[in-house]
């Protein structure tokens, strides 16, 4: 098995120890703590269940039980798909105390995803609710072990048929869990992938127990506070900035929605009193429109959050008059730099701005095409280093050479500008990935997928500006022999068992890419060029 690394060198490991920010803490280590210190505060809400944390260490405790008795090794790797329900939390925790380590697949992963997560982390079993959203999750997991025989446990939580009851997973006085090492890495995140199948991320409990800490103090957060979980759980963004974590770090309540949508989160605002939240744009502008109406009262939310994509000023300046509550802007990448807002920024910041760093030890670098710095004001690519970012990804020599400058800078992609104050506005990036509602799809991958149908010369995909998802996937085919429908092509990508938000969202057949140019672009300039033509000859239609 491939070791699990994180590799901050030693002396950016010492400075960061010595400044304070790695404090030496550890997942199992904050969960007993705070059950000791919080025991009768509520920590999780979901569906019908209200824990307190001494339930949630319990609960957690039974879950590591049942993972060691299945036969799994401290180190083993476990990807986890489960929904915004009270077990992701005993169960991501009972992985912690077991020093086992969670893979995060998000729900709407497919056989595709969650095949390349378990082969590329090596993992050595796979957690599921039975079905979510109408979907049955055993079914999937029946055809993944198909694939990957060797696959060695399924857990369910729920009704689990053949599988492993999560239900049936008890507390042993006889097992003893030992603590991992604060510069362990405690789990594998997922990147969204900007150039073909998603990276996995090795965070380490020191790095990320930081960046949840720091982003609670900048998130206002205590344990009064009502963080509610909108968005999948398994999201970077829900999980620590502040997130889920950060409120558990400070013994505040953590109430899960199903749904982001108003229908759902605005009587649960109402009835739990929550505080906080965060969404992505598309969604913000869902409730946006609901709330005037709303017949529930969301006056117990104070800060929502926004990020993921970018938030466009217009949309942003209606957040404090409709919901009256301060708007949080954040920037931030699973790989590690998070920027914010912070509350008592001037109005005209919140609404311009992605937000600063959280760390006087972020490094930001915003450079040319030729690396070198660009003055304050211009735009160029962010480069960051810094206590939270990572230095790798797991197992991927490629990606790390592409990814990471020889001096350990992360490229980020984004291409931004910095404001005199030091905040970051962006741009737009330097990759040819999608931000459709804030999950990010890269365009290589889905035009491998498309390239596998017979009836397909040829494909491109871009990204086309949509006034509600932000960026809809717009894929250029040329056929060969019998031109496919474009409904028929969509069928084709869903058979490929990818997430459905990878389907694209229109099909634009044309004969030939560029004929004065055959060979000689590159698959970036070709998909700039389509996308520029299609959006001007948009341009000519709605002028028509
Ligand atoms: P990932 O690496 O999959 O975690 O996605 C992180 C990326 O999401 C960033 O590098 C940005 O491209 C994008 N992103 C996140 N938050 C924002 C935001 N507030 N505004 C614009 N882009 C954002
Ligand atoms: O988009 C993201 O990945 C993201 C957005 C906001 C993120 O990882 C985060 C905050 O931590």
């Amino acid at each position: 098995m491939i070791p699990l690394v994180q590799p901050f060198p030693p002396e950016f490991a010492e400075r960061y120890r010595e400044a304070g920010f790695w404090r030496g803490e550890t997942f199992p280590q904050m969960l007993r703590d705070r059950a000791a210190r919080f025991g009768d505060r509520l920590a999780v809400i979901g569906g019908d269940q209200r824990w307190t944390y001494t339930e949630l260490l319990a609960r957690a405790e039974a879950a590591a039980c049942g993972f060691l008795r299945l036969g799994l090794k401290p180190g083993d790797r476990v990807v986890v798909q489960l929904p915004n329900i009270p077990e992701f939390f005993s169960t991501v925790f009972g992985l912690f105390l077991a020093r086992l380590v969670p893979v995060y697949a998000l729900p709407a992963h497919r056989q595709t995803e969650v095949v390349h997560f378990l082969r590329r982390s090596e993992a050595a079993a796979y957690v599921v609710a039975a079905t979510h959203d109408g979907f049955d999750y055993r079914v999937l997991a029946r055809s993944v072990r198909e694939e990957l025989p060797d696959l060695g446990h399924v857990v369910v939580v729920g009704e689990a048929q053949e599988f492993t009851a999560f239900s049936g997973f008890t507390y042993d006085p006889e097992k003893a869990f030992s603590d991992p090492e604060p510069s362990s890495v405690a789990f594998l995140q997922i990147s969204g992938g900007s150039t073909g199948l998603s990276k996995l991320i090795p965070r380490t409990h020191d790095d990320y127990i930081y960046s949840f800490r720091a982003s609670a103090e900048i998130c206002g957060l205590t344990h009064e506070s009502v963080y509610m979980v909108a968005l999948p759980a398994a999201h970077n963004f829900p999980m620590s900035s502040p997130g889920y974590f950060g409120a558990f770090y400070v013994g505040a309540t953590v109430v899960l929605a199903p749904s982001p949508s108003p229908e759902t989160a605005f009587p649960l605002i109402e009835r739990e009193k929550v505080t906080i939240t965060g969404l992505v744009p598309p969604l913000a502008l869902l409730w946006l429109q609901a709330a005037p109406t709303s017949k529930y009262d969301l006056s117990s939310l104070q800060v929502l959050q926004v990020g993921g994509a970018k938030f466009m000023p217009e949309s942003a300046k209606r957040v404090r008059p409709t919901l009256g509550c301060t708007l949080q802007q954040v920037f931030g990448m699973a790989e590690g730099l998070v920027n914010y807002t912070r509350l008592d920024d001037p109005e005209e910041i919140i609404v311009e701005t992605q937000g600063r760093p959280i760390s006087e030890a972020d490094e930001v670098l915003i450079v040319d095409d030729q690396g070198n710095p660009v003055a304050d004001g211009e735009a160029g690519n962010l480069l960051t280093r810094g206590p939270y970012t990572i230095r790798a990804y797991h197992n991927d020599a490629g990606a790390n050479a592409r990814s990471f400058t020889e001096d350990g800078f992360y490229k980020t992609g984004d291409v931004v500008k910095r404001t005199p104050e030091g905040y970051l506005v962006v741009q737009g990036r330097a990759t040819d990935h999608i931000n459709r509602a804030g999950e990010k799809i890269s365009a290589d991958e889905i035009e491998d997928h498309l390239l596998a149908h017979p009836n397909v010369f040829d494909a491109a995909v871009v990204s086309i500006p949509d006034q509600f998802l932000g960026e809809r996937t717009c894929a250029f085919v040329i056929p060969q022999g019998e031109k496919p429908k474009a409904p028929a092509l969509k069928a084709f990508m869903r058979t490929r068992k990818v997430a459905d938000f990878k389907v694209p969202d229109q099909i634009v057949f044309v004969e030939a890419f560029d004929l004065t140019a055959v060979g000689k672009v590159s698959r970036k300039e070709l998909r700039a060029r389509l996308r520029a033509q299609f959006l001007a000859d948009e341009q000519l239609k709605a002028g028509q």
